[in-house]
């Protein structure tokens, strides 16, 4: 998933989760030196520096180019799953204003250059959107 809104719309649903129970073995193996982290060397040593610096760009969400479990575990969580309440209030937390849609200017509080990645949503983002977006 390329969209930078979409990956903060999911991450900060992923942090809300319990990350108990999920495979742990993928991140295991690409953890060579079993330090609980995957760093830019690991993740080179299996797919190169190419797409290493692309995943990396993609799976450190909170951007200290290192990959955490709970980083890991967001790209394997089926979004089809999340119960309603988590989604209602991970709506909540980007509707600051409170008037049932995320806005542009909301999530520039949380996406550098937001305005790039909104042309591809292109409008207010309300509920259902949301789900949709983040489902999809
Ligand atoms: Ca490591
Ligand atoms: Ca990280
Ligand atoms: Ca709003």
């Amino acid at each position: 998933m390329k969209n930078l809104v979409i990956k903060c719309f999911r991450l900060f649903i992923s942090y809300k989760l319990p990350h108990e129970g999920y495979d742990t073995v993928g991140f295991k193996a690409i953890d060579q030196n079993k330090d609980g982290i995957i760093n830019i060397n690991e993740l080179e040593e299996i797919v190169g520096p190419t797409l290493a610096s692309e995943i990396m760009g993609c799976v450190d969400l909170n951007g200290d180019d290192k990959i955490e479990l709970s980083e890991f575990a967001h790209a394997a969580i089926d979004f089809k799953k999340v119960p309603d309440d988590l989604f209602r209030s991970a709506f909540n937390y980007f509707d600051k204003d409170k008037n049932g849609v995320i806005s542009m200017e909301e999530m520039e509080l949380h996406v550098n250059n937001v305005a790039h990645y909104w042309q591809e949503i292109g409008k207010e983002i309300d509920y259902n959107e949301f789900k949709k977006l983040i489902q999809n």
